[in-house]
């Protein structure tokens, strides 16, 4: 059996989003003969279970509102390729690159978020693609934690053949991450993956942790090209909002990895990231596997829960 394709792979992980936006709004336009207030509620809500947002929901429909009014739009079957026209244009008013940036090499990938979001994954994930592409790729295992966290990402290091700078678990995390410099430095690392710790209960406690780092990296790796990867888990939904809202008040966040869309209908949430955070979606996580995650593409991503 042939490899699925990255829109194949896709496509599958959105299927329950596709199920929650796509199939619930064919039922909703297929029962109105005419396009009213009523309808318009419906989409609402639809788009709010979704986990769009609320904000973003109430943008969208007085977007298609005001289409349908200049357009003299009269059929509900046109309202569903308006929604997926104005949801592409609000995702993509972020000027920003959807990609992540490693180039000039070196370059350094700061990956942050909460516990249990798939950062340690994601890492090995992605430590794995770019050593596929021929780069030379260095882990940094900056949970200190837990003896755990280090095992697990031990365990992710070899399975991608990239070489992991470790310290014993409760080390000062800054002082891995400035290890993990001098190391890339003396090697000639191209990218430099850094974990970090997820269980810090407040905001001072993980404003303390990351301005250690960010003062290492700037010291120590100043021309290196930087990527501050805030990772969420998509089965969260309205909270993966939250936790983006406070990670952009402690860090300059570059980027977001979405992990778990596989199992989840609230990929919505992705519109709400990148067109009310203004944060650009880099990543998304499909599954478990090393090959489960992909980069993210807005045209495939609106394609994939319209179909
Ligand atoms: N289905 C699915 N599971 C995922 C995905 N990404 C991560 N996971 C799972 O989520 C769980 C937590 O992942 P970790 O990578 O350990 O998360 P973490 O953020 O490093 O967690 P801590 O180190 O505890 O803060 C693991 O069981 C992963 O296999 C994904 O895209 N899809
Ligand atoms: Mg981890």
């Amino acid at each position: 059996m042939s490899k699925p394709s990255f829109f194949e792979k896709l496509m599958g992980g959105l299927s329950k989003t596709r199920n929650e936006i796509s199939n619930k709004i064919d039922g909703i336009i297929n029962s109105y003969k005419k396009i009213d207030e009523e309808l318009f509620d419906e989409l609402e809500e639809v788009l709010v279970t979704a986990d769009v947002g609320v904000n973003t929901t109430m943008k969208l429909i007085d977007l298609i509102k005001l289409r349908i009014k200049n357009e003299k739009v009269k059929e509900p079957e046109e309202v569903k390729g308006l929604l997926k026209e104005e949801i592409r244009k609000i995702m993509t008013e972020l000027s920003c690159e959807n990609q992540i940036k490693i180039e000039p090499s070196p370059s350094i990938i700061l990956v942050v978020g909460v516990n249990g979001v798939g950062k340690t994954t994601t890492i090995g994930k992605l430590a794995n693609n770019y050593k596929n592409q021929g780069k030379k790729v260095l882990m940094v295992a900056g949970d200190t934690f837990r003896a755990a966290a280090i095992e697990q990402l031990e365990e992710w290091s070899k399975r991608a053949g990239v070489d992991l700078i470790s310290h014993k678990e409760g080390a000062d995390p800054a002082a891995v991450v400035y290890d993990g410099i001098q190391a890339a430095k003396a090697r000639k690392t191209d990218i430099l993956i850094c974990d970090t710790a997820g269980r810090l209960h407040n905001k001072s406690n993980l404003m303390n942790e990351l301005n250690k780092i960010f003062r290492v990296i700037d010291k120590e790796y100043e021309d290196a090209t930087k990527e501050i990867l805030l990772v969420l888990d998509a089965t969260t939904g309205q909270n993966a909002i939250n936790q983006a809202k406070v990670f952009k008040e402690v860090a300059n966040i570059t980027g977001i990895a979405i992990t778990k869309l596989d199992g989840t209908a609230k990929g919505g949430v992705i519109i709400a990231l990148q067109s009310e955070l203004k944060v650009p979606v880099k990543l998304v996580g499909v599954g478990e596997g090393i090959d489960d995650l992909q980069p993210f593409i807005i045209d495939d991503f609106v394609e994939a829960i319209f179909k």
